[in-house]
């Protein structure tokens, strides 16, 4: 599986229009979000989206907050009606697991967040959670993306790397990865398999959309991560084993 992008694919959607600064302010503007700096995560605090958006405007900073975790269809479902996630991103959970029933903990299984961002913010080089494939829809703004196989996890320092400006001096096999480049703009909708790191930098300030998921394709990757993953509670995977028997039953999907 490779990344790949859809140009335009996302161009008839209702959010692109109607998702702006002014509708966030005015429509969503007191629902309190977390955000946090890309290169040190642990630098997060929490504004309200009328505060965030007038923050996001105006901002000139290197490293400035970004809203990388904002499940909105918990407060704000009708959101879900802006878009319409094409056929071949089915995911299995959001199948089997209506949101509705989610709750605490497993929340997290509610794959679906929009992202929003000044200038210069952005995601550190990564693999997405639990080895689900993903989706990304730009609303507004323009992103710049970087994609490396699983061929490259060595050369990328298991995601240490800083692909925009690399320090080959930290990170001498860098040189030596070859991966994909490409830019998002409005309306254009990426998908980023299961295997591969990627990193993203926002070039101009907005808002996007993606949802993970899991298929046949990937089942398999789900499965081991799972078993490994630190990133599910115990809560969660207990969720995952009522709806998704299939992750822990011993019959593989074939490879
Ligand atoms: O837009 C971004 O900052 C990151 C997108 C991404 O990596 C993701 O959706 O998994
Ligand atoms: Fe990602």
């Amino acid at each position: 599986m490779e990344p790949f992008i859809i140009k335009g694919g996302a161009s008839s959607w209702e959010a692109i229009s109607k998702w702006t600064w002014e509708y966030f302010r005015k429509n969503l503007g007191h629902f309190r979000l977390q955000v946090f700096r890309t290169k040190n995560r642990h630098d997060y605090r929490y504004m309200s989206i009328a505060e965030y958006v007038d923050y996001i405007v105006n901002c000139e900073e290197s490293d400035p907050y970004y809203a990388t975790a904002w499940q909105f269809s918990l407060a704000f479902k009708q959101l879900v009606n802006d878009y319409q996630v094409s056929e071949s991103f089915d995911c299995l959970i959001k199948r089997r697991i209506p949101d509705d029933i989610l709750h605490s903990d497993a929340k997290l299984l509610l794959l679906r967040w929009i992202y929003m961002g000044p200038k210069n913010s952005g995601s550190s080089m990564h693999l997405d959670i639990c080895s689900t494939h993903a989706w990304n829809a730009v609303i507004s703004g323009k992103k710049e993306w970087v994609f490396f196989g699983p061929e490259y996890t060595a050369h990328v320092y298991d995601g240490e790397v800083d692909s925009f400006i690399p320090d080959y001096d930290l990170h001498p096999k860098f040189r030596d990865a070859i991966g994909y480049h490409c830019f998002q703009y409005p309306g254009d909708i990426i998908f980023t398999p299961c295997t591969h790191w990627h990193q993203v930098r926002n070039l101009e300030a907005g808002i996007s959309i993606t949802e993970n998921f899991v298929n046949h394709s990937n089942l398999n990757y789900v499965r081991r991560s799972m078993q490994n993953s630190e990133d599910l509670s115990d809560e969660q995977k207990v969720f995952i084993q009522t709806f998704l028997p299939e992750l822990f039953s011993q019959k593989q999907e074939n490879e």
